[in-house]
């Protein structure tokens, strides 16, 4: 059975001249890719030729990574606007591959790949991958969902890219996906980090754990917290790792932490990271929270100039302790939309989700907020999973625990929050991304 930390760890780096590239190297390259780009989406991307003709912006204007700022935003509302095939910069026949994801409301956001794109894509997971400790030798189970969702397909391409056994479950049945995992001696699973709590869990349950040969979780397409890493990582013992990414710049493989866990590293010559303060789309210095905007620089299918991602975090441009030179963005704090305002204080999910896990026991990371209106007043009730082991009928002792949540919530984030103690596993799983608001004031 492998442990969880540094000892017995061999860091891998999987393209040092990239990963490990000075500053300036790095500058230059992405003024080059940039100077390209901007060339290809004016010439073939009528959106972008209007978007930068009423900006009077030619694509002579810029010269490098520097001009960045003078080049128009691209936001999901355009990609709805232009969909499904209207900011192609290629001819359609050349595209290889589409995903998607479903938004709450309308038509889904596509995003078309060339086959190169397809192969970038796979060579960043395989980086990423190789960024976890894992190698050719490797197995990974992969219960992220397969179909236009980019998790299933973005992992699997990694793994074929490393050399590594996918294996392809898609998501569901917990009970197969156990016995799939230790049948063919998984070294490394991958799915969202709520459903690697409840799988986690299950095998725990079952008795499974030391059957198990796994030594790494990748785990992403939704914020956690460092508490959920390490709850993961102690049920298990192994070492979990936070992949970000999205389908309109490709899916997972944008970034992904390195053992350190000092925030993610993001792979900067293919996509083009700013923080900007999401009101003034001013630069944010180092360590200043803003939303993170991507440009594309080697995609050919469906090109994004200046992406507004919506994602909340920050950036480091300082060398890493594992000697990467790549950035790193902190964990997600959550988006700007699913940040939740309630009686004028801002309140995040992750921000529940850490004080549950801080508590230390008695209740378990599972837990649904939900926010209404009651006589013009907002009300934020938080509904938590007693954890299994400290289920009582003694109504005393629920009360004392319910109490105590409500005061660690209150302390953590600024509003006091009505608690509803629910029974174990009554909160539903997802096998995606969890759904953790629900905010009955827009309804
Ligand atoms: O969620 C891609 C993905 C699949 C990433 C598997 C990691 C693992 P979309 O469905 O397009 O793509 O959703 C993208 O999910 O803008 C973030 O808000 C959120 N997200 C993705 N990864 C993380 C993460 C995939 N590690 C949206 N932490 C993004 C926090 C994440 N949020």
């Amino acid at each position: 059975m492998a442990g969880v930390s540094l000892e017995n760890w061999q860091e891998r780096i999987r393209d040092p001249k990239i990963e490990c590239m000075s500053r300036d190297e790095m500058s230059a390259l992405q003024s080059k890719k940039l100077v390209d780009l901007v060339h290809r989406v004016y010439n073939n991307v009528e959106f972008y030729r209007k978007k930068m003709d009423d900006l009077g912006i030619e694509p002579g204007d810029i010269k490098g990574i520097e001009d960045i700022g003078k080049l128009p935003f691209t936001t999901k509302e355009d990609l709805r606007d232009n969909y499904p095939f209207g900011l192609l910069a290629v001819p359609q026949k050349q595209i290889a591959r589409v995903q998607g994801t479903s938004g709450t409301t309308g038509k889904l956001t596509l995003a078309s790949y060339t086959q190169k794109d397809v192969e970038v894509w796979g060579e960043c997971v395989a980086r990423a991958l190789t960024m976890a400790g894992l190698t050719a030798e490797d197995r990974i189970h992969v219960c992220y969902g397969y179909g236009l969702f980019t998790g299933g397909m973005g992992l699997d391409l990694g793994a074929q890219a490393l050399g590594a056994m996918a294996i392809p479950m898609s998501a569901g049945n917990t009970q197969r996906q156990m016995m799939c995992m230790e049948d063919f001696g998984a070294t490394a699973f991958a799915c969202t980090p709520s459903y690697a709590v409840y799988l986690a869990e299950s095998i725990q349950e079952a008795g499974l754990v030391d059957h198990m040969q796994l030594k790494a979780g990748i785990h992403g397409a939704e914020p956690w917290t460092e508490e959920m890493r390490k709850k993961i990582e102690d049920i298990l013992h192994i070492n979990c790792f936070d992949i970000y990414g999205l389908c309109e710049i490709t899916g997972p493989g944008v970034a992904l932490d390195c053992i350190h866990h000092e925030g993610l590293h993001v792979y900067e010559d293919h996509f083009y990271p700013e923080i900007l303060n999401p009101s003034t789309q001013e630069p944010c210095a180092d360590g200043e929270t803003g939303e993170l905007v991507f440009t594309t620089l080697s995609k050919e299918g469906m090109p994004l100039l200046r992406y507004r991602t919506k994602d909340l975090t920050s950036i480091d441009h300082s060398t890493c302790k594992c000697g990467r030179t790549l950035p790193r963005i902190s964990k997600f704090t959550g988006r700007t939309d699913d940040m939740k305002v309630i009686r004028g204080v801002n309140v995040f999910p992750t921000q529940v989700e850490t004080a549950l896990l801080s508590m230390g026991g008695g209740v378990a990371p599972h837990y649904l907020m939900i926010v209404d209106r009651e006589n013009n007043m907002d009300v934020l009730t938080v509904m938590v999973e007693v954890d299994e082991r400290y289920f009582s009928d003694e109504i005393r002792k629920l009360d004392e625990l319910k109490n105590k949540v409500g005061a660690v919530l209150k302390q953590a984030l600024g509003v006091s929050v009505r608690v509803k103690l629910v029974e174990p596993k009554t909160i539903q799983r997802s096998e995606g991304k969890a759904k953790r608001v629900i905010d009955n004031r827009q309804m």
